[in-house]
């Protein structure tokens, strides 16, 4: 029987995001979210504006769809070319992911992120182009700088190259089996999500409920997580505070709301941004 640790209470890590007088916009981070092909545009948007809204200092978006230029929506978010913005040596970390598709381009954009020497997310079909290619594995594996990948059920069954109710019927065994081949940082989604890091313990998530059990709900906590972590919590506390209240905007919500509904993508950016807000 593997051990897991409840996550802690946000409160104590969530203090030292507390802004200084003095302070501006360069000591928040410059995060950027890879993602965005044709059709889903919105997984890279959701990424990047639950960025924005929980802190970071400024968020660019790198859209494999070279036709979209700004969100009327989020004018804040800047908008580039995936290649472009890839490039640019000032960001300080990567969500690669959201909506990606998997394209030969896809491909490319993740194996260019996993060369770089930037903190990276990977989530959704990042995590798929790398389940089918051997090459992305050993970059994942090999890779310096620190990194997550954040599967779904899914997601984990094409990376383990099983079927989701082998990762469902013992979800301890399959997320440190997933860090163990990875060697990276994991967080396992669904209901009770997991979280492990390089080295820590395992951590279960006990916030959240079915309400999150709608389109784009990863797409927010990827884009949470990337504003925690820019901000300078460590990546273990950025994840464990990320699922937690991300989790909690949903609680909070259910408890004025039927069980018969759930969550937009869009309204769990505000429901979570005012969970952190009244930390
Ligand atoms: P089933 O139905 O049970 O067989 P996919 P995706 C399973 C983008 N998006 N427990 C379940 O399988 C993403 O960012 C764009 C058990 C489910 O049907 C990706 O890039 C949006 N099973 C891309 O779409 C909004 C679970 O996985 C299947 C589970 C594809 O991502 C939507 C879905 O997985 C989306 O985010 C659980 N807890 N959770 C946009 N607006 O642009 C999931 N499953 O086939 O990988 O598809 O997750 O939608
Ligand atoms: P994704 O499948 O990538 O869109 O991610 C869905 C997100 O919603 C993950 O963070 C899940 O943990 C969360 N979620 C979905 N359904 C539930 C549920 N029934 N209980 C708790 N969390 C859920
Ligand atoms: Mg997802």
């Amino acid at each position: 029987m593997i051990k897991t640790y409840p996550v802690p209470d946000p409160a104590i890590a969530l203090r030292s995001l507390i802004r200084q007088v003095d302070s501006h916009k360069g000591l928040y981070g410059n995060v950027a979210v890879i993602g965005g092909a044709n059709s889903m545009i919105g997984a890279a948007l959701l990424a990047g504006r639950a960025a924005l809204k929980h802190g970071t200092g400024k968020v660019s978006i790198g859209l494999l769809n070279d036709n979209f230029q700004v969100d009327p929506e989020q004018p804040e978010l800047m908008v580039y070319k995936s290649k472009r913005l890839i490039k640019n040596t000032s960001l300080t970390h990567i969500l690669l992911g959201p909506g990606l598709g998997q394209s030969k381009k896809a491909n490319t954009l993740l194996e260019m992120c996993l060369r770089t020497n930037k903190p990276l997310i990977i989530d959704a079909d990042g995590l798929n182009l790398i389940s089918k290619s051997l090459k992305l594995q050993l970059l994942l594996k090999h890779r310096q700088a620190e990194t997550i990948i954040t599967p779904h059920p899914m997601e984990a069954a094409r990376l383990l190259q099983c079927d989701t109710s082998d990762i469902q019927k013992n979800r301890p065994v399959a997320i440190m089996k997933l860090q163990s081949i990875f060697q990276c940082g994991v967080i396992l989604k669904g209901h009770d999500t997991l979280v492990l890091g390089n080295n820590s313990k395992l951590f279960q998530n006990n916030t959240g409920n079915s309400a999150l059990s709608s389109a784009g709900q990863g797409d927010v906590l990827g884009g949470i997580i990337l504003a925690l972590w820019a901000q300078g919590l460590s990546l273990i506390e950025a994840c464990c505070c990320g699922v937690y209240i991300h989790g909690k905007a949903a609680d909070t919500w259910r408890i004025s709301n039927s069980e018969r509904i759930g969550l937009t993508a869009t309204e769990t950016i505000e429901f979570s941004r005012c969970c952190l807000n009244n930390y």
